[in-house]
């Protein structure tokens, strides 16, 4: 308090509008199309998925669409593909549409402003669930919720530092990326450098995407065994890419989390698995389970309380063992 103490009345409050117009926090601001307040008529949300690539998105959609339900609102979803022109194309209908919300898991990165101007100024209020868009302007939506994917490729770095600390020559690792263009694609593999540099003898010597999903996962580690004779450890950047590149190891005779040491993101049920049967040595948690907060997010965005810009998620991570013992109790 001491610092305002200069501050007359009258230039406080300017402080306080121009924080608050800067959140973005007013429900109805530029709204042309008058929405409810959430306590008022049905609040319609415009949802527009990723796709269906990964039991991750699988279980991501599920929660999307249980907590809706339970939180009375109209759901309009669609699966897009894994294709950014389709997501635009939902994004666009909903705002005819004239939808309360639009919430969005972006496929990429980049090129989002124009649509989501096109949104701000329709007056339709945007979240941004699970990944990331590289806007500079961060007025186009409301807040992003989701996981830390740095954080989660440095959590998949530190354990391999550590279980290499003090093994003699090099660590040959190969590396399964994310959709290309992608936010977790990007920060994973980030963060893994990030903390492998450190280590000299940690050496990525292939990466290639495998788009998040099994079958690419596995075509891609076939052709990283035919090219490498001597891979000692594969970072995948999700369990589904992994459990790909596992039938691949053991078409080619080897036994993976032996001969290979895997390491994953995400932690779904099959990944689980994988990992209580010791065929992934370590996997990052991923939750996929947005739904409960975004229906909040919606909720507060619309009754114009002051929200986050940045909602992060909780996760863990697990060894083999752990899994062993967590896998009665994953849900998804
Ligand atoms: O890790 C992967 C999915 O964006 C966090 O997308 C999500 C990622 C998840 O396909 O399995």
């Amino acid at each position: 308090m001491k610092k305002h103490a200069g501050l007359g009345i009258a230039a406080m409050l300017t402080a306080m509008m121009i924080v608050t117009a800067a959140c973005g926090s007013s429900a109805n601001e530029g709204d042309k199309n008058s929405k409810p307040a959430s306590g008022d008529q049905k609040i319609t949300l415009g949802f527009a998925q990723v796709g269906a690539e990964s039991g991750w998105r699988t279980a991501n959609t599920n929660s999307i669409k249980e907590s809706a339900a339970e939180a009375g609102f109209d759901l309009k979803f669609s699966d897009a593909q894994q294709k950014q022109e389709n997501q635009i194309k939902s994004i666009r209908s909903y705002i005819q549409q004239k939808v309360d919300v639009i919430a969005f898991s972006p496929v990429v990165e980049s090129g989002w402003d124009t649509v989501l101007k096109e949104a701000k100024d329709a007056g339709i209020p945007v979240i941004l669930t699970d990944r990331a868009v590289d806007s500079k302007d961060d007025t186009l939506y409301k807040t992003f919720i989701g996981s830390d994917f740095v954080e989660e490729g440095r959590s998949a770095g530190k354990w391999l530092l550590d279980k290499y600390k003090d093994a003699d020559g090099d660590v040959n690792i190969v590396e399964l990326q994310g959709t290309t263009g992608s936010a977790p694609a990007i920060d994973r593999k980030a963060g893994f450098e990030e903390i492998i540099k450190s280590d000299a003898k940690l050496k990525v010597i292939a990466s290639q995407t495998g788009d998040f999903t099994r079958a690419k996962g596995k075509e891609v580690m076939q052709s990283f065994l035919k090219a490498n004779k001597d891979i000692d450890v594969l970072y995948a950047h999700n369990d589904d890419m992994a459990l790909g590149a596992i039938q691949a190891i053991e078409a080619a005779g080897l036994k993976p989390g032996e001969d290979i040491v895997i390491i994953s993101v995400d932690g779904v049920k099959d990944g689980f698995v994988a990992a209580s049967e010791g065929k992934i040595n370590f996997i990052v948690e991923c939750n996929p389970l947005l739904g409960p907060q975004l229906m909040q997010a919606v909720r507060d965005v619309l009754d114009g309380k002051e929200i986050e810009k940045r909602i992060v998620t909780e996760e863990g991570v697990f060894t083999s063992e752990d899994a062993k013992r967590e896998l009665p109790n994953r849900k998804y």
